[in-house]
């Protein structure tokens, strides 16, 4: 997707990035100190204080904001939102799923602590994250039906209608011919369900209407699948480049991917009609306070690496 006109905008996304990705470090750090049995806790924090871009917490924040909540209101669920996250990463990486030796640059979990502990540590992360949600809330401030309606979203993000069965499609389709409908499955699944609900339960705690909400839903849809189909062109462009030649490594590997299924020029086409979708949806809101989320979706579409 090439790079539309910003300038002039005078919004500086990095700096909103860095600054709510530094409070949301703090937030988390807070959540999980280190205490007994060490092995555990220390397996959890090595995986959820380990860097990251923070998107989806900071997607919540921003989600809040929005709708013309308070930040305060929106970090318990996105600290469970990246709670989640890390979760799934570390499950991901195990030998039994992806089989990863490295995540974010360092040994991944398992390899570091022994596949039972990474397994545990996974495990204790998901209860950890609605044990947080429920602790945080439970001095008041955010009426107890938005709590309520938030964890049923994050729920439904992780279970069997979320993640875990975008999961296990991917896994079953290992080595089979994916249609473009069962990649986009897995991806909607995988990938974009936990964008959603981050910016959903966002949007839930800030108390923004059914309409807003479901608006935030769609764009955040959208830029969880834009996520995907820009980290396939990026797989195949980057390698081409480095090879000075059109085919990259990912239309030749043993795996569905959008250049694969839609051609390259054809899943730039479809990028640049999920950033406008997502766009789009943020038109309803008025006032400059959707500027980060604008500026999100244009930073997953327009990013080199
Ligand atoms: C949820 C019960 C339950 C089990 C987990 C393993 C699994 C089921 C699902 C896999 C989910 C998964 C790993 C999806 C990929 C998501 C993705 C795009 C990860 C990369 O996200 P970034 O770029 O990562 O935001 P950082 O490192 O910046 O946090």
């Amino acid at each position: 997707v090439s790079q539309a006109d910003d300038e002039g905008s005078g919004f500086d996304f990095g700096q909103y990035m860095a600054s709510k990705a530094g409070a949301v470090n703090d937030a988390l750090d807070r959540a999980l100190p280190l205490r007994q049995p060490e092995l555990l806790l220390e397996s959890m924090r090595y995986s959820l204080l380990a860097g990251g871009k923070r998107v989806r917490p900071v997607l919540a924040l921003a989600a809040c904001e929005l709708v013309g909540g308070d930040e305060a209101a929106a970090a318990p669920v996105a600290c469970a939102v990246e709670m989640v996250h890390a979760m799934s990463l570390v499950h991901d990486d195990l030998p039994c799923m992806d089989d990863d030796a490295l995540r974010r640059g360092r040994p991944t979990n398992h390899v570091a602590f022994g596949v039972s502990t990474a397994l545990l540590a996974g495990d204790a992360l998901l209860a950890l994250a609605f044990e947080h949600v429920a602790r945080s809330y439970a001095g008041g401030g955010v009426p107890s039906e938005r709590v309520l309606r938030a964890v049923g979203e994050l729920g439904n993000a992780v279970g069997a209608e979320g993640l875990a069965a975008g999961q296990v499609v991917d896994l079953a389709s290992e080595g089979a011919t994916v249609e473009l409908a069962t990649l986009e499955y897995i991806h909607v699944h995988k990938t974009a369900r936990l964008l959603e609900a981050a910016a959903v339960c966002g949007a839930i705690v800030g108390g923004g209407t059914n309409e807003e909400i479901e608006s935030i839903r769609r764009y955040a849809r959208c830029i969880g699948l834009l996520f995907q189909v820009v980290d396939d062109v990026l797989d195949v462009t980057s390698t081409s480049q480095q090879l000075g030649k059109t085919a990259g490594k990912d239309l030749a590997a043993d795996k569905a991917t959008y250049p694969k299924l839609m051609g390259i020029d054809g899943a730039s086409a479809y990028a640049a009609e999920l950033v406008a979708c997502a766009e789009a949806e943020l038109d309803r809101f008025e006032g400059g306070r959707e500027a980060p989320l604008r500026h999100l979706a244009r930073f997953i579409a327009y990013r080199h690496s």
